[in-house]
């Protein structure tokens, strides 16, 4: 669902009016989960605005200057870390080969705020991912990728881990996977998450679904 805001905050972000849009960010919170309002407010004017972008409508520095002013939103309304930190299973998230860190940012503090405790490995080359990844005895990775060139790279990792022996999952997310249906699939990867939601269902299904049983 997308929240009635999402106009409102488009504009502020075009004109790159950070108290607008950050009046605009406060209205749609309106003391509910602070995650809903990154999901149906900020993900929907970004994807907007790249629509724009791709039409020739606005210029490349208001798309950076929008991602700019949504990571200082983002920052000010999630929740801090939960206390009581769960361990399992051994998880990392890095962005492979692309600049766009702005989803990792928000699945890794919507992971940390759940309570996961998880290594942030930031934006990546494949080779430091795999080594990294290895070293960490990684169970569970998460993989943000928002270039299609970046996302067919996934299928390198999975068969670098693989080939090393290690049964770590890889789980991705990004807009190629979101608007290719079966991409996840074919580049190997364990799992799809649509949202920062659902990374936080994949982490707690990662027992039941009889990861860590070796
Ligand atoms: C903002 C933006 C930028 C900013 C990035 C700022 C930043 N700090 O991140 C700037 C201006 C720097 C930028 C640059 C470029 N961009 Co840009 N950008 C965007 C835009 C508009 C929004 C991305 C974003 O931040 N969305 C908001 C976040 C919160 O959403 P999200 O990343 O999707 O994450 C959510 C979910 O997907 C999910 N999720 C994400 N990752 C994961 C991982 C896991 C494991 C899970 C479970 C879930 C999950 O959870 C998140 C929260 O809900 C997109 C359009 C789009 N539709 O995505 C284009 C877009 C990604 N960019 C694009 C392009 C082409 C570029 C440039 C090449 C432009 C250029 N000519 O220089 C450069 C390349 C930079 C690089 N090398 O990486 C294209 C990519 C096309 C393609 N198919 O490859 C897009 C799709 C625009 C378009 N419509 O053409 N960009």
């Amino acid at each position: 669902m997308q929240s009635p805001h999402v106009d409102e905050l488009t504009d502020a972000l075009l004109a790159m009016d950070r108290v607008r849009a950050s009046e605009c960010m406060k209205s749609a919170v309106n003391g509910g989960p602070p995650l809903q309002g990154v999901e149906t407010l900020v993900v929907p004017a970004l994807d907007r605005i790249g629509e724009m972008w791709a039409e020739g409508g606005v210029a490349l520095s208001q798309v950076y200057m929008s991602g700019r002013i949504c990571e200082e939103l983002v920052d000010q309304i999630l929740p801090p870390a939960s206390p009581s930190r769960k361990r399992q299973p051994r998880m990392a998230i890095a962005v492979l080969e692309d600049q766009h860190l702005l989803g990792k940012r928000i699945v890794y503090a919507i992971l940390r705020a759940s309570g996961y405790e998880l290594e942030d490995y930031g934006a990546v080359e494949l080779d430091t991912l795999v080594t990294r990844a290895l070293d960490d005895d990684i169970e569970l990775l998460l993989v943000s990728t928002l270039m299609l060139p970046a996302a067919l790279r996934v299928a390198d990792l999975v068969s670098a881990l693989k080939e090393a022996g290690s049964d770590c999952r890889v789980v991705v997310g990004g807009a190629p996977f979101t608007l290719t249906e079966d991409l996840w699939k074919d580049v190997g990867a364990y799992a799809m998450g649509a949202t920062a939601t659902d990374a936080i269902e994949l982490a707690s299904a990662w027992r039941d679904d009889g990861g860590g049983q070796q």
